[in-house]
């Protein structure tokens, strides 16, 4: 195997973190020695072991004089966890194989060059797209301090969400839906409109075996969801913050009652100020959001500039209908040249469906 062989694995074995880490990276290492992997490891949970010192103690003979393969820069600093420069040294590794850059500013190109002060030989940036395309969340975090919001939705393919009688189930098969379960395992939080509330009571829990259920985000301006839908009834096992324009502290204490986390944020056109909202839960450790809004939030959320990617289920099938529900509503851009602009697509089929994902151009 060669470098970019044993990267991939070191990849494969990062991914498992996903859903696991936040708001801390995925990453993976193996340790290879005379042409054969003596090691492996991966971040597993947040706070946790980082993956190389995961990979050093799964080592099953001396890692003395072997090569390290790690997604991410190994890091420098005192955190959860004592630096892994230290392990590595200590270890005796003799070359490190790196993927990403570490954005985090303990560490930011201090990893690297402590190991080559110390003479460990170092191959940078193996698979450096795809080790950057797996921390999306975590470099977009550690820099802003801001969640990475993905737009969710599923449409026909003639861009509808819904029939012209609001009728919805199900727009995509199985498979697609499986998907969109992985996706609420791997995001930190899930954020829909009271609007939706309102007409599906939707639970807006993970439904996989060993998924782990999301933080619900309801974007309630005016304090109107009722007591008796699913994401209060179920607060106390499973966390909804409401955020809200409403400042009746009186009315907050009702679903706080209920285990609900009620945000006071400032309204914007009457809606939540959703650059405002993305700041308080910054500050709460969200590091992502899957925003399954309808057309009006999504409208809000493009409008203000939180929205980082894309994902457009498409399923072969038209509804039809001027009345009929499309994914962005609000008033539109006025002007082709004034649109979303969006990069880096990917097409993958699920069943008979697709899934577009892109992100959205920030330049
Ligand atoms: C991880 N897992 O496998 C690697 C990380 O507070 P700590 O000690 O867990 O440090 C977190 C930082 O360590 C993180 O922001 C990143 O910069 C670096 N590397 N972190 O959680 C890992 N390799
Ligand atoms: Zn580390």
């Amino acid at each position: 195997m060669n470098d970019l062989e044993y990267m991939r694995l070191a990849l494969e074995l990062a991914e498992r973190g996903a859903g696991w880490t936040a708001p801390n990276p995925m990453v993976g290492a193996v340790i290879v020695k005379d042409g054969r992997v003596i090691g492996q490891g991966w971040h597993e949970t947040y706070g946790g072991f980082h993956a190389e010192r995961n990979a050093l103690r799964s080592c099953t003979e001396p890692p003395q004089g072997g090569t390290m393969y790690v997604t991410l820069e190994p890091c420098c600093h005192h955190g959860k966890q004592p630096p892994c420069v230290d392990a590595v040294l200590e270890a005796g590794i003799r070359r490190v194989v790196t993927g990403s850059d570490d954005p985090n500013p303990l560490v930011a190109g201090k990893g690297i060059r402590t190991l080559r002060e110390h003479g460990v030989c170092i191959t940078e940036h193996v698979l450096r797209e795809e080790c950057d395309r797996l921390n999306q969340v975590f470099f977009h975090y550690i820099q802003t301090r801001e969640p990475f919001v993905v737009m969710k939705y599923a449409m026909t393919l003639d861009g509808k969400i819904a029939a012209y009688t609001g009728a919805s189930k199900w727009i995509t098969g199985e498979e697609a839906r499986r998907h969109v379960m992985t996706q609420r395992h791997r995001y930190s939080g899930i954020m829909a409109g009271v609007g939706t509330v309102l007409a599906d009571d939707p639970l807006l829990t993970c439904r996989i075996e060993g998924g782990k259920n999301p933080i619900r985000i309801i974007c309630d301006s005016r304090l109107r969801t009722p007591l008796t839908a699913q994401v209060v009834k179920t607060a106390k096992e499973t966390p909804t913050i409401l955020a809200t324009c409403n400042a009746d502290k009186e009315r907050h204490a009702v679903y706080q009652q209920a285990g609900c986390t009620v945000l006071a944020v400032p309204e914007k056109s009457g809606c939540v100020d959703l650059k405002e909202l993305m700041k308080e839960l910054g500050r709460y450790g969200i590091d992502s959001i899957l925003l399954e809004g309808g057309g009006t939030l999504n409208w809000a959320a493009l409008e203000s500039g939180i929205v980082q990617k894309i994902q457009a289920y498409i399923a072969p099938k038209l509804f039809g209908g001027r009345e009929a529900k499309t994914p962005v509503e609000g008033r539109g851009f006025h002007s082709p040249d004034a649109a979303v602009f969006l990069k880096d697509s990917v097409i993958t089929r699920l069943g008979e469906d697709f899934l577009v994902e892109s992100e959205v151009r920030q330049d």
